[in-house]
């Protein structure tokens, strides 16, 4: 149906269209009238957090009219659109990030001053969008800043969970988790009740000849689920582009609303279908790289993926084009193996719907540029499997066109191995274990025409191990890297406001902000006396303004002096915050040992960790539990004083990390080499003036390269001796670091408290073959420690470093990673606006 105005009436249209605020009088005007109108308040009762509403709204009405000429002109112009699917996309707060975007901060400051309140109030009022567990979710999120700041038409699609991430609390010492709902008040997502898909799941297939004697499937039965769509504006950084993220609600269908059942008086039968339909956009899988391959898990999945495509294609096909044009207009980015079902879905359309013929089909979903996947881990237990059964249960038509795809892969693998039994077994899409499995790296790397890590070494790594063999099937080009990044709007600017400030004043504009690369000029100034101690006064108040936020949050003093030293991150075995622990404890025997006289000569220090561990990785929890109860022996020793204080944060996320990175002295990313694959925390630490002890692993590397190794403290083994290192310790004889033995004997001894609690984690190490190297590389961190202590001492050299680092810095902004992508991956232009 056509729905334009007619033109004699347009006039009309463009005489009431509404105009954003420009000045902090219209500003208020807006939030007043929200507190009158959309809130049924008034001045007197408007809390802050119906101020916060209500700045909110009036940010949101601003966002969505550039997003409605933004989508408009993208339209007109028909270009060629991204679209990258994450089942994460770990946002934090908008309005800040909305603020300084539009470049409006100033104006609602004053604004809101004049109402009556102080604008970090208003900030503070509001709920993280935490829709992610950790580095894959806050990736998807800095590429939506950068995607939009570098005016790229792109949209992104996921779920719009009732519940994200959970809240961690620690009581007693151990990890609580508390549901997020978050869901309450939410003023940055726009209902779009008129749009809305139909997805399909059970059923069965049947098979007919149609009137040209093909023989077509025809998947039927089963139950629907609508999709209901919730847009995010996501606004770029000084331009008037401003995209779109689609979140998908799941709702029951008017059909499946049992009405036999209803008149029966079976009323509450009936609601609970309706209840079942819409558990699928619920809650978050609180996992980080863990697949636990539950069946919900699965529906998430192809909800979120047919609901998209189905709007993808929607879009795609008013342009009236041909299906081989599809490629041409369409980029798909899958982040990680969870949407792709994308590819068999887009597959099934194009032969079950539209009737295409299965060759040509192919030839378009593979279609160069069509689907990327991005690869981020290399762990075997996050690596999606899915069991044959549950997916012909679920999704038998789809189960189906797998086998086929499957099929012709292996065909085409046996023409190019003739003699090889084995890479078939080893590539293919379906793994023949008891049960049989869905192998989803295998389908995206099959379907996709480009597949890529996450930094240097994860990508090679990839190459070498895990899909080793696809190397030699589809040759090397099918695979490449980009090396992960941030967005410097929000790790910089908004998070640490007065650095961002200070480098302004010193480069002449904020441009650096859109161009990173231009830090490199702050090079020039690390013998300028004045600008050094500006340097260092900045990153003394963010430490005060955090050790005031500890002081509210655990009780503890710390001294905004120490040396502060932080590992904040998912709590995995991988990342190793038990290595650090450890240390910390090592640290703690040896001031004990110290005369008095020789303590008191000691560099003071304040360890802070904070991460969640997933609800059911019990040794992760352990974790946690090991660093409160180290806490709060060290915290309240007389001997030790300011010398040693041990701090766990509750509940990191984004909000959170926004104060906890500016205040580092130095961060630890001291993962088992060859494990993390890549890593983003340790760039927005470095970003913001801290310096890094780490593994040679992810990033890490291409940091190193960057800032140079003097400006970085890396130790341990490399990833290349790991698999030995392995397997000496299974199968030779495996003696522990002495020094890391004397750590577990303290422990052992109950200084701690709970023996029984922490024996598996030391006999992970001692007994069950130290699978992540934590007794190997227990000696080189502690030294490199004492080297970290030495450089800290000397504060001159140390801001000269911090400033070194900052300024070649450039390469991990995320605009980089986005125009790798648009020109490597996607073939796609920016589309400015220009109004
Ligand atoms: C990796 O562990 C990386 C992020 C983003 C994580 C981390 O090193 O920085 O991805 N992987 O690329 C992950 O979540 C499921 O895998």
């Amino acid at each position: 149906v056509e729905a334009s105005i007619p033109e004699p009436q347009r006039e009309a249209w463009k005489r009431s269209q509404t105009a954003a605020f420009k000045s902090s009088d219209e500003f208020e005007k807006e939030v007043v009238r929200h507190v009158e109108t959309s809130l049924a308040r008034s001045m007197f009762n408007c809390d802050e957090k119906a101020a916060y509403s209500a700045t909110s709204l009036a940010f949101r009405d601003r966002l969505i009219l550039d997003w409605n000429k933004t989508q408009q002109r993208q339209t007109y112009r028909d270009s060629k659109r991204v679209y990258y699917f994450s089942l994460e996309f770990l946002m934090g707060r908008a309005l800040d990030n909305a603020m300084l975007n539009v470049g409006m901060k100033d104006t609602a400051k004053a604004g809101l001053a004049d109402l009556g309140f102080r604008i970090e109030d208003i900030i503070g009022q509001e709920h993280d969008a935490a829709l992610g567990n950790g580095g894959l979710g806050r990736l998807a999120a800095c590429f939506l800043d950068s995607l939009a700041s570098l005016d790229f038409p792109a949209w992104g699609y996921g779920l719009r969970y009732r519940y994200g991430i959970f809240k961690q609390e620690i009581i007693d010492g151990y990890q609580v988790e508390v549901p997020d709902y978050w869901l309450d008040f939410n003023p940055w997502e726009f209902p779009r009740h008129d749009v809305t898909v139909d997805v399909q799941f059970f059923g069965s297939v049947k098979k007919v000849t149609n009137e040209e004697g093909k023989s077509v499937a025809i998947w039927e039965g089963g139950e629907i689920v609508v999709a209901v769509a919730y847009d995010v504006p996501i606004p770029g950084y000084d331009t008037p582009t401003t995209n779109n993220l689609r979140l998908w609600s799941s709702k029951a269908s008017g059909g499946e609303f049992d009405f036999q059942k209803f008149n029966s008086g079976d009323y509450e039968s009936s609601v609970a279908e309706q209840q079942r339909a819409e558990t699928i956009s619920n809650v978050l899988y609180p996992n980080d790289n863990l697949e636990r391959g539950k069946e919900l898990r699965l529906k998430q999945q192809y909800f979120w993926v047919a609901a998209s495509l189905y709007d993808i294609v929607r879009r795609f096909k008013k342009s009236k084009r041909a299906w081989r044009e599809f490629p041409e207009q369409v980029a798909i980015q899958l982040n990680d193996t969870h949407p792709t079902l994308a590819i068999v879905e887009l597959q099934r359309i194009l032969v079950d719907v539209e009737g295409l013929e299965w060759d040509l089909a192919w030839e378009i979903v593979t279609g160069t540029p069509q689907f990327g996947y991005t690869n981020h881990t290399v762990l075997p237990e996050a690596l999606e499997k899915w069991p044959v059964g549950l997916v012909q249960h679920l999704l038998p038509r789809h189960l189906q066109i797998i086998y086929d795809i499957n099929l012709f892969f292996l065909q085409y693998v046996e023409k190019q191995f003739p003699d090889d039994r084995d890479i078939l077994t080893r590539v293919s899409i379906i793994e023949e274990s008891q049960p049989k499995m869905v192998r989803m790296a295998h389908l995206a790397i099959v379907g996709s025409h480009k597949v890529n890590g996450v930094a240097e070494l994860h990508s090679d790594l990839i190459k070498t191990t895990i899909f080793k063999d696809f190397v030699e099937i589809f040759g090397p080009d099918r695979f490449t890297n980009v090396t992960n990044g941030i967005t410097p709007r929000r790790w910089l600017h908004q998070a640490n406001p007065r650095l961002s400030e200070l480098i302004a004043s010193k480069l002449g504009s904020h441009e650096f902000l859109k161009d990173l690369s231009q830090l490199n000029k702050l090079e020039l100034l690390v013998q300028d006396k004045e600008f050094k101690k500006e340097w260092a006064e900045i990153k003394f108040a963010n430490k005060v303004r955090l050790a005031k936020y500890i002081k509210e949050t655990t009780g503890v003093n710390v001294n905004p002096s120490a040396l502060f030293d932080v590992q904040v991150k998912r709590i995995h075995e991988y990342k190793r915050q038990q290595l650090n622990i450890f240390g910390v404890i090592h640290r703690y025997l040896t001031l004990k040992a110290m005369a008095p006289a020789e303590r008191k000569k000691q560099l003071p220090r304040v360890s802070i960790f904070g991460g969640k561990a997933a609800p059911g990785y019990w040794m992760a929890k352990q974790i946690i539990h090991l660093i409160n109860a180290v806490g709060s022996v060290v915290n309240n020793d007389e001997d030790i004083g300011d010398l040693l204080k041990v701090i766990f944060l509750e509940d990191y996320n984004v909000s959170k990390a926004e104060i906890i990175c500016p205040a580092s002295d130095i961060s630890e990313h001291i993962s088992t080499a060859g494990t993390e694959a890549s890593g983003t925390s340790n760039m927005k630490f470095v970003l913001n003036g801290g310096l890094i002890i780490g593994t040679c692993d992810g990033a890490n590397i291409e940091i190193t390269r960057e800032v140079g190794e003097n400006n970085i403290f890396l130790f341990g083994n490399l990833s290349e001796d790991v698999e030995d290192l392995r397997h000496a310790h299974t199968y030779g004889s495996h003696t522990i670091d002495p020094d890391l033995a004397k750590v577990f004997e303290e422990i052992q001894k109950g200084t701690f408290g709970s023996v029984h609690d922490f024996s598996a984690m030391i006999a992970a190490v001692k007994d069950h073959g130290d699978y992540y190297l934590v007794s190997d590389d227990f000696h080189s961190y502690i030294e490199t420690h004492k080297l970290v202590d030495e450089a800290y001492r000397n504060q001159e050299e140390w801001v000269v470093k911090s400033i070194t680092a900052v300024a070649r810095m450039g390469f991990f902004s995320s605009d980089r990673c986005i125009y790798e992508y648009a020109d490597g991956i996607w073939n796609v232009e920016p589309l400015p606006r220009r109004d």
